[in-house]
């Protein structure tokens, strides 16, 4: 059965199912159909399926390509989206791209998965190929997705259906370059799968593909996350220690880089995402019921959470040295996404901010050329406000005039947390710049 289902994904001949539409789904979706699929995309939002039905893409922010890609596969016919199961019995390749998060305990509960899961066993064809490509922890596939999937289907794993897990790689910004530049981990329940599986993606994938068992695919993908979050953490560590000690982290990181095989990260004002924020917990969770005392992935956690809070401390700072308090302040936040150039605005550190700010009785005016609710003009959003402040990079804040922005505040200061701006420029431009990771100057 393997090798006929193997044959025909050779030949494009079978039908996939995409289920879920989101950053993930969606750029898979349209590139299976772009190469000569027909692909039936499942989306639970049915403001979503409308949208991808008339060929739009439903995400803010940057995305070279994606919304003409997914005009044109929609216009061709091969890609359509719906919200319920019905076409599922024509598909004999189904991908699964929903999201995994972890709850306020740090811990999965799969919901999303497990109702997808019980939806697609009621339709599941013998034969078929199911591929979990959302993150999931060490061990999920064997504990959680092959007995709830078995359950709802009454088929056997490997017997009368085939079962993977090949984690995504994409990143707002990036969704398409990165889906088909990225090497791709690709972990089957039995061999045969992992290759059937592999025949898939080279339709998509111009990079390497690893065949592994699912428990490896599971680790490499909340590994590759964690490790980055674990990086991130030690620079924003090193920041906390320049503002100390009279250092400059941005300067420090230049200096240590320079060190052949030395790759600091940029320490900043937080660290959001769907991702990087969750696939730790994902992680850890998997030993839940071990006794191993895990430190660094914890600690780095706490410490990346902890950035906003200190962006809080930063900007109390500036205002007292005004002689200005936090209650009944008004700050003007530039950055509500959690990425550069992004719309993506999922556990957003400037939420964190905003949320803290107002516990502290301060206003907060954002503004974000990537977030609908927050595209005002800059200067406007400044105006009358006791202190400007960097959350996120986005690259129109390069051409920001500073010196209109220091007339627009009520009073001149800058608080930059992602040591974006230059702190000469700032200064000539009238403004108090404060920089996270470098220490305030003693007056
Ligand atoms: N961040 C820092 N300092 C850094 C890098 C990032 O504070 O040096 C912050 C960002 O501001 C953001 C958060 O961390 O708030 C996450 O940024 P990210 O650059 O890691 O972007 P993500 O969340 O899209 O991460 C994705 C991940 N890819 C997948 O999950 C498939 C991650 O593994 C990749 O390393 C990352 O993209 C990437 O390198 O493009």
């Amino acid at each position: 059965m393997l090798s006929d289902l193997r044959l025909k994904i050779q030949q494009k001949q079978v039908r996939l199912a995409v289920i879920g539409l989101g950053y993930v789904g969606l750029p898979v979706a349209c590139e299976f159909a772009r190469v000569g699929f027909n692909v039936l995309g499942i989306e639970i939002q049915e403001e979503r399926v409308a949208l991808v039905n008339r060929g739009e893409s439903p995400f803010d922010g940057l995305e070279p390509g994606l919304k003409e890609l997914v005009t044109e596969t929609v216009g061709s016919g091969r890609l359509r989206a719906a919200s319920d199961y019905a076409g599922i019995q024509e598909c004999e390749v189904i991908l699964i791209c929903v999201e995994t998060p972890v709850e306020k305990d740090n811990l999965p509960r799969y919901e999303a998965l497990r109702s997808v899961l019980i939806s697609l066993g009621k339709m599941l064809k013998p034969g078929s190929l199911v591929i979990v490509e959302s993150t999931i922890a060490p061990g999920t596939m064997q504990s959680f997705v092959k007995p709830v999937l078995e359950a709802s289907s009454g088929l056997r794993v490997n017997e009368d259906f085939y079962l993977g897990n090949c984690p995504e790689r994409v990143m707002p910004g990036k969704l398409l370059s990165n889906l088909r530049s990225l090497s791709r981990v690709i972990g089957g329940m039995t061999k045969e799968t992992s290759e059937t599986m592999a025949a898939l993606y080279q339709h998509i994938v111009a990079a390497e593909m690893d065949a592994v068992d699912c428990v490896t695919a599971e680790l490499v993908k909340t590994v590759e996350n964690t490790y980055r979050d674990v990086q991130i953490a030690f620079a924003n560590e090193i920041a906390l220690i320049c503002e100390q000690v009279g250092g400059d982290v941005w300067r420090v990181r230049q200096l240590v880089n320079k060190i052949p095989g030395k790759q600091m990260l940029y320490a900043g004002s937080g660290v959001g995402g769907a991702c990087i924020p969750k696939d730790p917990w994902l992680l850890v969770s998997s030993v839940r019921d071990s006794e191993l005392p895990l430190k660094i992935i914890p600690a780095a956690r706490s410490i990346n959470e902890y950035m906003p809070i200190h962006m809080v401390m930063l900007i109390q700072n500036a205002l007292a040295e005004s002689g200005l308090r936090l209650a009944g302040a008004r700050i003007f936040v530039m950055g509500y996404a959690y990425l550069e150039n992004s719309g993506d605005i999922r556990n957003s550190p400037s939420q964190v901010l905003a949320s803290r700010l107002g516990e502290m009785q301060a206003e907060v005016i954002f503004h974000d050329p990537f977030v609908p609710a927050y595209q005002c003009s800059p200067m406007e959003a400044a105006r009358n406000c006791d202190a400007a402040v960097l959350m996120v990079k986005h690259q129109v804040y390069r051409s920001l005039d500073l010196v209109a922005l220091r007339q627009a505040l009520r009073s001149p200061i800058l608080v930059d947390g992602r040591g974006f701006f230059d702190a000469e420029g700032a200064a000539g431009a009238g403004l108090k710049y404060w920089a996270l990771g470098v220490a305030k100057a003693r007056e």
